[in-house]
């Protein structure tokens, strides 16, 4: 298998970005689909477009997908207020949450995710980028299985799909706690926050529409090995399956 990724820039600001885990056969198709999504992004033209293909040489690791919910929000302020009450109950302090919005609603987007202890504490060496997750795909036959699955939902997006299998990739990690997510697109307002507990749950209003901000911030516990979470979450090679 190969791993595929895509980042694209403007006077080094980030566009946009993607990435997984391919069978040889597939590896033209989707780099000419990376490719159409860099140029036609709706946060602007890219003076930049890197293309990476890799040999993964290491046997992937099987991990579930988490489970898909919905919940109901009408506007940003109700979507804050869901952030709060789950982070919370997940055991994100206060400190941690107001980190992270803030972080989410820079109008500096970063190119990955932010690090954040339990505490507050922002842990990753390049704030600036952030940690890229990477080399992770789902199988053939999960992917079938989820696509009509989230037919049924009406959300059988690309989008939809890549958030989820990075999100339970991040999940499948023993020192990451949770995760929050806002697109950085201007024209997709809904999110979402993830763990292994309580699965991908989905928040539509997360943001105003025409909003350049956005981002990931993914809450680890208080003295975990930095060093350690990032080769995960970037390099170790992970294959998805429906549980
Ligand atoms: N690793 C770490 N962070 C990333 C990655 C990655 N592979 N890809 C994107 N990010 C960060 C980066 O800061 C981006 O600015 C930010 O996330 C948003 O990226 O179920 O489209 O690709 O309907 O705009 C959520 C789907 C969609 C919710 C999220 O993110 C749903 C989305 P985007
Ligand atoms: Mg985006």
């Amino acid at each position: 298998m190969f791993s595929v990724r895509m980042r694209a820039a403007k006077k080094e600001a980030h566009i946009s970005g993607a990435e997984g885990i391919y069978e040889e056969k597939d590896v033209q198709q989707i780099s000419d689909e990376y490719i159409k999504r860099a140029l036609t992004h709706p946060r602007g033209r890219p003076d930049e477009i890197h293309i990476t293909i890799e040999k993964i040489k290491q046997k992937p690791k099987r991990i579930p997908l988490l489970a898909v919910k919905t919940l109901k929000s009408r506007s940003a302020s109700e979507s804050g207020e869901i952030i709060f009450e789950r982070l919370s109950e997940a055991g994100i302090s206060e400190k941690a949450i107001n980190n992270a919005l803030k972080i989410l609603r820079s109008k500096n987007v970063m190119r990955g995710a932010a690090l954040m202890t339990q505490s507050g504490k922002r842990v990753e060496p390049d704030r600036k980028r952030g940690v890229r997750v990477s080399r992770m795909g789902i199988e053939k036959q999960a992917e079938r299985k989820l696509s009509q699955m989230l037919s049924k939902m009406k959300i059988n997006t690309a989008t939809v799909k890549e958030a989820l299998i990075l999100a339970s990739k991040m999940a499948s990690h023993p020192s990451v706690i949770a995760e929050v997510c806002i697109s950085d697109d201007p024209d997709y307002t809904t999110g979402y926050i993830a763990s292994k507990k309580s699965g991908y749950l989905r928040i539509p209003n997360i943001k105003k529409r025409g909003v350049m901000h956005g981002g990931r911030v993914m809450f680890i516990k208080e003295n975990s090995n930095i060093d350690k979470i990032i080769s995960y979450l970037e390099k170790k090679p992970v294959l998805l399956y429906l549980p």
